[in-house]
This record gives structure tokens, C-alpha cells and sequence, in this order.
């Protein structure tokens, strides 16, 4: 199949799951073109089946605001028009479905009829997608897809909740190529990082409000009074200059580091022996599903859908949003017998294969088949 991809090309989760698919998709023999603004973060390398087409937006001075959304919907016309293109999947509802229904109407014009699936994320249903700013252009695109996925149950509930939506969405989770996880070995990187043997929890997001950092930094130091830990934080946002000034003046500084964007998460995940993920909501949390590919427990909230991914007291606890005390306790029963971590380990593990790609990408294959 030849089939198109629009997805933000950063580090977020809508992303880096749209490019994991497109190239699982290129490694089966299908032809992907990637339509974004930007080279996306995870899309690296030369495959001969993956096309990558740059949205240009020129400017002008009447612009304040240039035209993003029209410009996308042209290159989604000249993309689909000149590659023999027969779907469009777009992820992520805001601009990304309004784009694919405008192309799609230009293109019914000139007597071609090209399916558009939209997958929601997150974020484009449960905080900007419900705006009012937003939400009659984000529902009018939503029914006018072909076909609506949701990567969990709780963003299929939710989407119905606070839209009126006319058409049937499939739950696909997201998915995780769990051989790239495959623990490297990592004990020099480990001895770096923890010389005197500690336990090493990461956080990776977006520090977007959502993800609660200061909760990941106040239960960490309340593990720190147990467990001789350390702290490594991944990503960047509009709240790790906050993150950073708690870590600051605190008494465990020199257990925490912030490392920046990590484009290779599976070179430094492993080295890790629980995941911290405090947020107040994950449609799904992809980012925990990737700690858990790479043998690390997972201590989380029990929002939104996180509990499709996570068994508590199987591969990880969850605990209520803000509850730190609850988090700190079950770090503990992980992380203090070796014997009791270990265990969890190959519980994560386990429970990452259930997500793995080589299960989920084929219901992606049977839906664009259906469609087209
Ligand atoms: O977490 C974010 O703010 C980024 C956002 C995105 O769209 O990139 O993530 C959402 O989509 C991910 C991939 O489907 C999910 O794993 C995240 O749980 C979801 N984030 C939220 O719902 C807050």
C-alpha cells in the first residue's frame, strides 16, 4: 500500500508512535510519505520505502499567525496527487484531521476518492481539543474521517464524553518494538551514573503541567531516604526550569540529573531500575510502555489509561494522582530485596510484550485495508 503519514515530528508520544508505524509499515514492503514540518525526531536512517515531505510555510508580513493548517493541506494534496497515495492517516486531531478533510474535498474535486483515518493521542481530545477555541472545527473533522482510532478504551470514553461523535472508534493501542529494548549490556554506563551500586529511577516527558514533575522529585526524595538512589530526568518543557529550581535547594542534589531530549531512549533506559511517571492524565503513557520494554518496573498514577498498560503489583503500582507517600512506599517494595526488583523486571518485560509491534501494526494493516 502506499500510504501517507501526518504527525508532529517532535518528541512527544502522538509522534514517535506515528513513526515507529511508519517504518514498521516501510520494513513490510509498504511505501510511507511522511508529511510534517520538520525531519521527526525517531525517523533516521535511509530506507528505501520511507519519503519524507517538508511542510513549507512561508511567511509574509500580513501573516501574525502564518497559515500552518492551509499550507499542510496543500502538501498533503501535492503528496497524495504525485506518489500514487491511497490513505491518508493523520495523528493527532488538531490541525491534522481539519487539514486531511480539506484535501480530501480538493482532491474529490479533481475525482479522487482518498480514505482519511485520524488517530487521537491524548491531549487533542482531553485539554486543547475540548477548548472551545477549538472543539466545533476538531468534532466537524472528527466524524467527517473515514475512520477514528484511539490508542485506549479510557480515550475512546473520553472522546465520546465530551463530543458529539456519529461513528464507531477502534481502540488500537500503542505499541512498542520491544527487540530495539533488548538490554545492551549497560554496566559501565550504570557504574557512571550510580558508582556505588544505587538504584537509578528515570522520569522521561514532555514537562508539560500534565506530567506533575514535582511529584516525580518529591516522591523521589522520599525513596532517597530509604533507598541510595538516583535521579534522572529526560526531556524538556515549559516546566523543568521550575523541576530544576526544586532540585536546586534540595538535600539530595547531587542524586539528580536532568539529561536534556534523548533521541536513543533504548541506549539509557535500560540502565534504569524503575520508571517514575506522576501524571495527572496518560490516555495511554507510552513512555512507561518503553521503560517496561527495557526491564524496568513502573510506579504510576492510575489515570486515564495507564491502567490498560500497567498490572499493579505485577510490573509496576499505581497510585492516586498527588499521592507520593503511596508512590514511595511501593518503590520501596520494589527496589530494596535484589531478588524482589528482579522479579518485577521480567514482569515489565512480560507485560511489554503484550504491546509488542509485531501484534498491534497488523491492526493498522487490516483498518487501511478495509478502507481502502
Ligand atoms: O504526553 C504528551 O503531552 C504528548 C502527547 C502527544 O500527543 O504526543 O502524548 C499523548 O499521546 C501519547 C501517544 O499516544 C500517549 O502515550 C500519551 O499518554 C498522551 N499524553 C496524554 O494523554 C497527556
Amino acid at each position: 500500500m502506499n500510504i501517507a503519514i501526518v504527525c508532529y515530528p517532535t518528541f512527544g508520544g502522538s509522534g514517535v508512535l506515528a513513526t515507529e508505524l511508519g517504518k514498521a509499515l516501510a520494513d513490510k514492503g509498504h511505501n510511507i510519505h511522511f508529511i510534517t514540518y520538520q525531519q521527526p525526531v525517531r525517523l533516521t536512517g535511509f530506507h528505501a520505502n520511507l519519503f519524507y515531505h517538508e511542510v513549507r510555510v512561508p511567511t509574509y508580513p500580513l501573516f501574525d499567525y502564518p497559515p500552518y493548517e492551509t499550507a499542510l493541506a496543500s502538501a498533503m494534496v501535492d503528496v497524495i496527487n504525485n506518489n500514487n497515495v491511497e490513505l491518508l492517516h493523520v495523528h493527532y486531531a488538531i490541525p491534522h484531521a481539519s487539514a486531511a478533510y480539506m484535501a480530501k474535498q480538493i482532491l474529490a474535486k479533481q475525482g479522487k476518492h482518498i480514505p482519511v483515518i485520524t488517530t487521537l493521542h491524548g491531549t487533542d481530545i482531553t485539554l486543547v481539543g475540548k477548548d472551545k477555541t477549538y472543539r466545533p472545527v476538531v468534532t466537524f473533522s472528527m466524524n467527517e474521517s473515514d475512520a477514528l482510532t484511539a490508542v485506549s478504551e479510557n480515550l475512546k470514553a473520553e472522546t465520546y464524553k465530551n463530543f458529539e461523535i456519529e461513528k464507531d472508534i477502534q481502540v488500537i493501542h500503542n505499541f512498542v518494538d520491544v527487540s530495539r529494548f533488548n538490554r545492551k549490556p549497560v554496566d559501565a554506563f550504570k557504574k557512571l551514573i550510580a558508582p556505588n551500586g544505587e538504584r537509578i529511577i528515570v522520569h522521561a516527558s514532555n514537562f508539560r503541567k500534565v506530567k506533575r514533575v514535582d511529584d516525580v522529585i518529591n516522591a523521589f526524595l522520599l525513596i532517597n531516604q530509604q533507598i541510595p538512589s538516583k535521579l534522572l530526568l529526560l526531556g524538556d518543557g515549559p516546566e523543568r526550569p521550575f523541576a530544576e529550581s526544586i532540585c536546586r535547594d534540595c538535600v539530595a542534589a547531587e542524586n539528580i540529573k536532568f539529561l536534556g531530549k534523548q533521541e536513543q531512549m533504548e541506549d539509557i533506559l535500560p540502565i534504569a531500575d524503575l520508571f517514575l511517571l506522576t501524571s495527572e492524565y496518560e490516555s495511554f503513557g507510552l513512555a512507561a510502555l518503553e521503560a517496561m520494554a527495557a526491564e524496568v518496573p513502573v510506579i504510576s498514577t492510575n489515570a486515564g489509561g495507564l491502567p490498560e498498560i500497567i498490572i499493579d503489583g505485577y510490573c509496576g503500582y499505581m497510585s492516586a494522582v498527588g499521592d507520593i507517600m503511596d508512590m514511595c512506599k511501593n518503590a520501596v517494595k520494589i527496589l530494596k530485596e535484589d531478588e524482589v526488583l528482579k522479579q518485577f523486571k521480567a514482569n515489565a518485560l512480560e507485560q511489554a510484550r503484550k504491546f509488542d509491534i509485531v501484534n498491534i501494526v497488523p491492526e493498522y494493516e487490516a483498518l487501511y485495508k478495509r478502507m481502502i
